[in-house]
């Protein structure tokens, strides 16, 4: 029967997840993300030996503006002001320098150490807000001695490190600049017992440690570095006009040993911050500090009139426009300078994968860039022979391929670096970001399944395929068109490996011929995702069934328990089912009997049936074999079903009076009022068989008497057969049943002399 078993429900279910697994197949256009920061590209910042370390372990170079006093200078601490710097000076950090003993700082009073909180908690909500770096400035400065104030400043960092925790923003300096005391026996033991203090509350925010000698002394730190705590840097002050080669010499020597050491404070001028100022020394510095990736930040951002100040006196600080028009000779030469040292670069990361055996499609994901540069090779250090450059893309292009790679089913190394495009002395130069070095593993390939059994309707297939054990899945299509690109007739399911059938029923092109496909897939993880990998299909044409034309029922005769019917012959038919079955929907096995036979056979006889006198129904379909491509199977027409009833009982009569004369015998019976009528039979022998002088009458319930005359034997025994009858509609025809017969003798007379003689 192609009647579909739909016992599939659940599997529906899953294959309609499954699908939604699958659409990750078709390409996401992924756009860069238009608010990307200096924060939400480098992320966590850590020290890795002398560098300080992004998110992605690359190096990462802090860029800057430190601001003047918080109790002097608070309104720098702008949204605006800042927003300022990071996008037309390109800083991608801030320093909140808070003056602990100097004018309105943190240990003066009560209410002046409120204020200093408030102000830092808005710098480093505005930091949070532009994804820039803060750096939190424990500025002592006339107290020289950072035990002077040990206990506020591990109160002061004990709070700060708790309300900002895991912060990726936040930068701890704890003590700007010692002197006149101790490095081993002074700064030392306050910078242990402060980090202490953070390190209960923030396991990894980077804290910078001052040195002695304005924090200039950092030869001293490295014979006896802090041990045992992760993230420590050291912090170098210079200003260009009083430090000059020897302090630089003193830095390389160090970070060349290890030393992670950040510029916190540095000055244009002289050490007072005022007179001197000294471009040629400042572009000494700038230029090693680009060379060797050390963070730096300016003193100072502000409007007072000194030479340190980037700012033009009179100018509104919490407004900060782009351009030189507001800057002093030491602010325009400062933001030359980070223009170029805190340029973003644009990020790139490879966000999507899809292989096959020998092709990779990759998808980046950038932020912040203007296009990227993507190579492939099947070594990691991508040597120049092995190595393809494939291009570089603007961002509108995400997708690229490689295809017709040589080592099949093999690993591969893609590497990206993002760029952006900046234009100095009307020059148009790049930014590379990083590399991004991915693992591929190309897909490996997977064995094609086969077709094995189908079976069709004249508008529905169901499919049997082979199940693959080295399978997760297989994916089925069924088209008209053999490309299968004909969308109105296609349609695909997913299924995993133990689902071997698949149903696809109301297809829109009754008879017609359609394609079905099969491939098998699996899972494979490519380094970037798991994908579904595919076999070459399996593609076999398959023929919807024809229509076969019903037949009809002609006529049927029944008995009490038996059914015997007749049907039409179909010429175009190879053959006929018969079912019969108490129960209408032919479900009741213990009443369904079923006949098949071939088309010659027209007549079908079901005998002892168990509910005599009953209801039954009969049902014949006519079926022609038809070869849909993959199977040979009957086609069956639409059933014809009628409802038969088998025979009442009907009650026999009785006989009343039976006479004779020599040629005559006179037979009355008894009136049987639910009877149609009576069949008498006479006949000279027992066998009432033609050729027996038998003699019959058929009467209605109506009539009672029956004469035979001219009987040719005398002195002969006759016999006498009656029965009952019932006209009965059994559905299909009406027939006659008739009752039990009576049978009984009579002897005609002999003749007399006289009559012998005539
Ligand atoms: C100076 C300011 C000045 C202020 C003074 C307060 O420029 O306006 O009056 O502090 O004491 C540092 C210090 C830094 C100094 C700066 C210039 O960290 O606080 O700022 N300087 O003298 N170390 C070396 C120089």
């Amino acid at each position: 029967m192609a009647r579909i078993s739909f016992k599939l429900k659940l599997v529906f279910l899953t294959l309609i997840m499954l699908a939604a697994c699958f659409c990750g197949l078709s390409i996401k256009n992924v756009t860069a993300a238009a608010d990307s920061t200096p924060v939400s590209e480098h992320g966590s910042l850590s020290v890795k030996g002398s560098k300080i370390v992004d998110k992605n372990g690359n190096t990462f170079q802090l860029v800057g503006m430190s601001t003047h006093g918080l109790a002097w200078y608070p309104e720098a601490v702008s949204e605006q002001t800042m927003k300022t710097l990071r996008d037309d000076w390109n800083c991608n950090a801030f320093r909140l320098a808070m003056y602990t003993e100097e004018y309105g700082g943190y240990t003066t009073s009560a209410e002046n150490k409120n204020s200093m909180i408030s102000r830092i908690d808005k710098g480093i909500s505005i930091a949070k807000k532009l994804g820039m770096y803060v750096i939190i400035d424990w500025h002592i400065l006339s107290d020289n001695n950072p035990q002077t104030h040990k206990a506020e400043a591990i109160d002061f960092f004990k709070k700060m490190s708790s309300k900002y925790k895991g912060c990726p923003n936040v930068i701890y300096e704890i003590c700007n600049e010692p002197h006149w005391v101790s490095w081993a026996s002074d700064i030392k033991p306050y910078c242990v017992e402060v980090i202490k203090a953070i390190r209960k509350n923030d396991p990894n925010g980077i804290i910078i440690c001052g040195s002695n000698t304005w924090s200039q002394d950092i030869h001293e730190v490295l014979q006896n570095p802090i041990t045992g705590y992760k993230n420590i840097a050291y912090s170098l002050h210079f200003y260009a006009n009083t430090h000059t080669q020897w302090l630089r010499d003193r830095l390389v020597n160090c970070l060349d040993k290890g030393l992670c050491v950040v510029v916190t404070e540095f000055g244009t001028c002289d050490a007072s911050g005022n007179g001197g100022y000294n471009k040629a020394e400042t572009d000494n510095w700038m230029t090693l500090l680009q060379n060797r990736k050390v963070g730096l930040f300016n003193w100072s951002l502000s409007n007072k009139s000194e030479t340190a100040s980037a700012i033009l006196p009179g100018t509104n600080l919490s407004a900060l426009k782009a351009g030189e028009s507001q800057l002093t000779q030491s602010g325009k030469l400062i933001r030359s300078w980070t223009r170029r040292l805190g340029r973003r670069t644009g990020q790139v990361t490879v966000s999507y994968a899809n292989t096959t055996n020998n092709a990779v499609r990759i998808v980046t994901n950038r932020t912040d860039a203007d296009g990227y540069k993507i190579w492939i090779s099947s070594s990691k250090s991508f040597p120049s022979g092995s190595t393809r450059l494939a291009k570089t893309y603007s961002n509108s292009q995400t997708t690229v391929r490689f295809d017709n790679l040589a080592n099949k089913g093999g690993t591969y190394y893609v590497k990206v670096q993002g760029y952006k495009g900046y234009t100095e002395n009307g020059k148009k130069m790049y930014v590379y970001s990083a590399p991004v070095v991915k693992t591929i593993k190309l897909a490996p390939s997977v064995s094609k399944n086969k077709i094995k059994s189908a079976s069709v309707t004249s508008n529905s297939v169901k499919l049997g395929i082979a199940k693959n054990t080295s399978a997760d899945g297989y994916k089925v299509w069924i088209c008209a068109d053999k490309n299968f690109k004909e969308s109105n007739t296609r349609l695909t399911r997913t299924s995993s490996n133990s689902v071997v059938s698949f149903s696809f029923a109301n297809l829109a092109r009754p008879g017609k011929s359609y394609y079905v496909k099969v491939q098998t897939y699996k899972w494979h993880n490519n380094g970037i995702r798991k994908q579904a990998v595919y076999s070459t299909p399996v593609i076999k044409k398959i023929a919807l069934a024809p229509n076969v034309s019903k037949n009809t029922i002609k006529s049927a005769t029944v008995t009490q328990s038996s059914v015997n019917f007749s049907i039409a012959r179909n010429l175009s038919a190879d053959g006929y089912k018969v079912w019969i079955c108490a129960d209408k929907n032919f479900k009741d096995s213990n009443t369904r009997l079923t006949r098949t036979s071939s088309n010659s056979v027209v007549s079908f006889s079901f005998a002892n049936l168990t509910r005599p006198g009953q209801s039954y129904n009969v049902k014949v379909q006519t079926y022609k074999w038809h070869n849909n491509g993959i199977t040979k199977q009957a086609i069956y027409s639409t059933p014809v079903v009628k409802t038969v009833k088998l025979a009442p009982k009907v009650e026999k009569n009785t006989i009343r009076i039976v006479s004779s004369t020599n040629n005559r015998v006179d037979i009355s019976i008894a009136r049987n009022l639910s009877a149609d009528g009576y069949k008498v039979w006479i006949c000279a022998d027992e066998s009432f068989k033609e050729g027996t002088a038998r003699l019959i009458r058929t009467s209605s319930n109506a009539e009672l008497d029956f004469r035979f005359e001219n009987l040719a034997l005398s002195d002969h025994t006759y016999y006498i057969k009656i029965q009952t009858y019932k006209w009965h509609n059994n559905g299909i025809t009406t027939q006659a049943i008739y009752s039990e017969p009576i049978i009984t003798t009579v002897k005609t007379k002999a003749l007399t002399a006289d009559e012998f003689a005539a």
